[in-house]
């Protein structure tokens, strides 16, 4: 009985290396700091590993920025560009004065951020091995052997900035990796775990080619430690065979997404000669034959994705048929524990009854423990099926044209209507003040005043910069879904359950725990506040249903679905009331829509169809003449510009600035009001009105004039004031400019 976890969170327990990071990046405290507060945090890491009785440690988990960006550097792939930067890796990771960041990506379907490698055909890779090796003896010198974790090549190449083109380098790729193989082995490394959660999303026969070529390769080194290739967020499918016929000593299978199924298929059990998640030695099953002879299955059993206790009768269950197909097995969580805040302990606010269900990153080793230590004819309960559909509302408002005539009779706005995304710049004075209201010393209703005030404050900008559609700038509120999660029931907050999003950023995602309602109207007083200042439309502004849910920790026991159509029916109340404060316009975003996508093809078309479906059922309670729009914020919307389509919302804002115009080539189909961003908010740079014009002129070639509308590729929150005032002067000019021409179209 063996037990490890794939990784563990790095960000500290209260973002101590989001401090350290943000105060050496503002020349505040000194290299030498930061690299003594990462130190720390995997010291501290390993000795709770340890003291919970975990026998597998990983190493390498821990990371600065990023660990794709880590393997970056290890394979020597620093772009020639950053290399004469004075820190290349924070160079990559955030640019320069005079050089722009390597992209960011989301990681698989999770809410972590990882930076897209530049891989062509000019990269010379050189191993550096230099931060694996110093985690390994740096946890030598504590006592403990660890197991490096390191980015497989084949997702490596994958993930890059070329895909699957990229693979063209894998031989070269393979050299490295080979290497690094016999470096750890000289160091007396047992084991070596390579991350390859690229397998479990659909792979053509060209891809599992490179899949058997890189571990062929790998395993035919003579001097290396145990291969164990991880495969984490979903079943490897098609990919299991192939890596089973290669000479890899363990496979990690994600069996919290993925399914026993592929396992039983390969049958024909396995013997051991051990296993990554300890020393190696005898092991205890018996001889056999069949590609998984001689394997290990590390059996992800606990989600490192859910923050649920784990039931244990679903895990004996798993661990049941993994024991009948493979003679070694060892238990391990699905994914790193990355994903889940650090420890229930720290959160002394919860209600009994829902902190007993829950289990972040420490409750979950000590469950990874348990389980490799029960008997393996404990009580086992095959999973049960998930429950029935939940009913889909029909569209209850009239067609676009119908409603597009009420609108235009009702709003009177102009061609190339002006608007902006929803949030203005939020003021360290408001960050101090919730900080405040949180803390008691500062009152509910001083803390009120200033939030009116600061309402205040954006439409005065807005009416004065001579916008159209005016937002009230959403200063109640700094997180938006943290912000509906603390007004409706069903939901719990967290005071210490940071979560990595990318660099030094976080968020506390609430606990969606039991059935959502709305125990009453939540954003209606500040729309309300905002339209009595000006005679000019405001947007009412909501957040959509799968957003709310996608960036939550989500209840189990409900399919998905389900739950995001409760949760579709909270913000359909609100919807109504802020129509019946005479609310004009009211924008629904949903800016994760794409982020539940599922990985692999088959499940896609079905998930796009109930998370459209549980949209309208948002925002279809609204009248004809009530104006709804919708705001998303990827450069890759042209990929699901079908499903937004779908949304049937009256008016579409999407990024489009950082895509170069990419989305102006897809959207010639798209049947209603549509707001290609006309300038990146994600920079503080400021946009020339010539700039904009030639933008809506291009605008203009795809879209017909009277669809069109001109707003920013996202919200303001993270601008000044004088950088948003600047931005939105010259993008009024611009619309102004175009709208003066006897035939803008
Ligand atoms: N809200 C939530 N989840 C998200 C986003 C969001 N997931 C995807 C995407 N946006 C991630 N991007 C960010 C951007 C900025 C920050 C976090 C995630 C951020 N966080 C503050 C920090 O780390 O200092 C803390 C914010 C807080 O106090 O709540 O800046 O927009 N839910
Ligand atoms: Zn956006």
């Amino acid at each position: 009985p063996r037990s490890t976890v794939l990784g563990y969170p790095r960000i500290g327990p209260r973002r101590e290396l989001k401090r350290a990071l943000e105060s050496y990046w503002e020349g505040r405290s000194s290299r030498q700091e930061l690299d003594r507060v990462g130190a720390g945090l995997r010291e501290r890491t390993w000795r709770r590993l340890a003291e919970l009785g975990l026998e597998g440690l990983p190493s390498n988990t821990f990371s600065l920025y990023d660990h794709v960006l880590d393997t970056a550097v290890l394979l020597g792939a620093v772009p020639e560009r950053y290399r004469r930067a004075e820190d290349p890796y924070f160079a990559m990771a955030r640019g320069t004065q005079g050089l722009a960041p390597l992209r960011m990506t989301k990681w698989f379907d999770t809410n972590y951020h990882y930076i897209v490698p530049e891989v062509g055909p000019e990269t010379v890779f050189a191993l550096d091995a230099a931060k694996p090796l110093a985690e390994v003896r740096q946890a030598r010198a504590l006592g403990f052997e660890t197991r490096p974790v390191v980015v497989g090549p084949v997702t490596f190449l994958l993930l890059s900035e070329r895909g699957a083109a990229a693979l063209d380098r894998l031989d070269d790729v393979l050299d490295c990796y080979a290497e690094l193989l016999g470096v750890l082995a000289a160091e007396g490394v047992a084991w070596v775990q390579l991350d390859e959660p690229a397998l479990v999303a659909d792979r053509t026969a060209g891809e599992l080619a490179a899949v058997r070529r890189a571990y062929e390769r790998l395993g035919a080194v003579a001097e290396r430690p145990g291969l164990f290739v991880a495969a984490p967020y979903g079943d490897l499918g098609e990919a299991l065979p192939v890596l089973a016929a290669t000479p890899v000593e363990a496979i990690g299978l994600d069996l919290v997404r993925g399914g026993l199924d592929g396992l039983a298929a390969l049958a024909g059990a396995g013997s051991a000669d051990g296993g990554p998640a300890g020393e190696r030695s005898a092991g205890e099953g018996p001889a056999g034959r069949g590609p998984l002879a001689g394997k290990t299955v590390v059996a992800g059993v606990v989600s490192g994705r859910e923050v649920w206790r784990t039931e244990p009768g679903r895990a004996a269950y798993a661990l049941r048929v993994v024991r009948e197909h493979t003679g070694d097995v060892a238990v391990s969580t699905s994914c790193s524990l990355l994903h889940v805040p650090y420890d229930v302990a720290a959160e002394p606010d919860l209600v009994p009854e829902l902190r007993a269900r829950l289990a972040f990153a420490e409750q979950k080793v000590a469950e990874v423990v348990e389980l490799a230590h029960a008997a393996p004819s404990g009580p086992a309960v095959a999973p049960e099926p998930v429950g029935a559909p939940a009913p889909v509302a029909a569209g209850e408002r009239g067609p676009y044209e119908v409603r597009a005539a009420a609108q235009a009779e009702r709003l009177r706005l102009p061609l190339l209507p002006t608007t902006t995304i929803g949030s203005f710049p939020q003021t360290g004075e408001l960050r101090a003040a919730r900080a405040a209201l949180a803390a008691g010393t500062l009152t509910e209703a001083a803390y009120e005043d200033l939030v009116r005030a600061e309402i205040e404050r954006a439409i005065r900008t807005q009416e004065r910069l001579g916008l159209d559609v005016l937002v009230h700038g959403e200063p109640e509120r700094n997180d938006m879904v943290q912000y509906f999660a603390e007004h409706l029931d069903g939901f719990a907050v967290t005071r210490n359950g940071w979560v990595q999003s990318y660099g030094s950023r976080c968020t506390r995602p609430p606990i969606l725990h039991g059935d959502v309602s709305r125990p009453g109207p939540i954003t209606v007083r500040w729309a309300r506040h905002a339209q009595s200042l000006t005679d000019k439309p405001v947007k009412g502004m909501l957040t959509g249903p799968v957003t709310i849910v996608a960036w939550s920790f989500v209840r189990a026991d409900l399919p998905l679905r389900d739950v995001v159509f409760q949760v579709a029916d909270a913000v359909r109340e609100e919807v109504r009331d802020l129509e019946a404060a005479g609310v004009p316009i009211i924008q629904v975003d949903e800016p994760a829509l794409r982020e539940l996508l599922p990985l692999r093809r088959a499940g896609q078309a079905g998930y796009l169809e109930w998370a459209v479906a549980a949209y309208r059922r948002a925002t279809s309670g609204a009248a004809d003449g009530t104006q709804i729009h919708t705001h998303l914020c990827y450069s890759d919307a042209d990929q699901i510009l079908a499903a937004i389509d779908g949304l049937d919302a009256d008016v579409t804002t999407i990024e489009s600035a950082r895509s170069g115009g990419r989305i102006l080539g897809a959207v010639g189909g798209f049947g209603r009001g549509l707001g290609p961003g006309v300038y990146d908010i994600h920079s503080p740079r400021v946009p020339g009105t010539d700039e904009i014009e030639e933008l809506l002129r291009e605008t203009l070639k795809a879209l017909p004039a009277g669809r069109v509308w001109v707003n920013p590729d996202c919200g303001l929150k993270t601008r000044t004031y004088e950088q948003v005032e600047a931005a939105l002067g010259a993008m009024v000019a611009g619309a102004r400019r175009l709208r003066a021409e006897p035939s803008p179209a």
